[in-house]
C-alpha cells in the first residue's frame, strides 16, 4: 500500500488522546482531633472515645489524659468523608449534653 493510500490511525487523526489512569492513588486521610477545655467532665470524654472511635476504657483514659495535658489529641486517622462524620456525630452528641467538648479535623 502506498503512502498515498494508507488508512490514517485513529492516532494520526487525534482520536487517540490518552489512556486511562488506573484509579490506584490512595485517598488523602485526615486526622480526627479532640481539642482540651476546663469544663467537660473526664469519664464524658472517655465515653465518647469509647462511642465513636471503638477504644476500650483503658485506652480511652489514655487518650483522654493526652489531650487534658496536651491540649489536643488524635482519636483516630479516616478518609475524609468519615472523619467529617465523627466530626458531627462528636459534636452534636457533645451539644446535646451541654459540654464544650470539641472534635476537629486536619490533614494527615
Ligand atoms: N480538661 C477537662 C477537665 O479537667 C477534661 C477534658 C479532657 C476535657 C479532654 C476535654 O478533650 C478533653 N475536666
Amino acid at each position: 500500500m502506498s503512502q498515498r493510500e494508507r488508512p490514517e490511525s485513529e492516532h494520526e487523526r487525534g482520536l487517540v488522546v490518552e489512556t486511562a489512569k488506573p484509579e490506584l492513588e490512595r485517598p488523602p486521610l485526615f486526622r480526627v482531633l479532640l481539642l482540651n477545655d476546663d469544663y467537660t467532665p473526664m469519664d464524658f470524654v472517655v465515653e465518647v472515645l469509647q462511642l465513636f472511635f471503638g477504644m476500650n476504657r483503658e485506652k480511652a483514659t489514655q487518650v483522654m489524659l493526652h489531650v487534658h495535658t496536651r491540649g489536643r489529641g488524635v482519636c483516630g486517622v479516616y478518609t475524609r468523608e468519615v472523619a467529617e462524620t465523627k466530626v458531627s456525630q462528636v459534636n452534636d452528641f457533645s451539644r446535646t449534653h451541654q459540654h464544650p467538648l470539641m472534635c476537629t479535623m486536619e490533614k494527615a
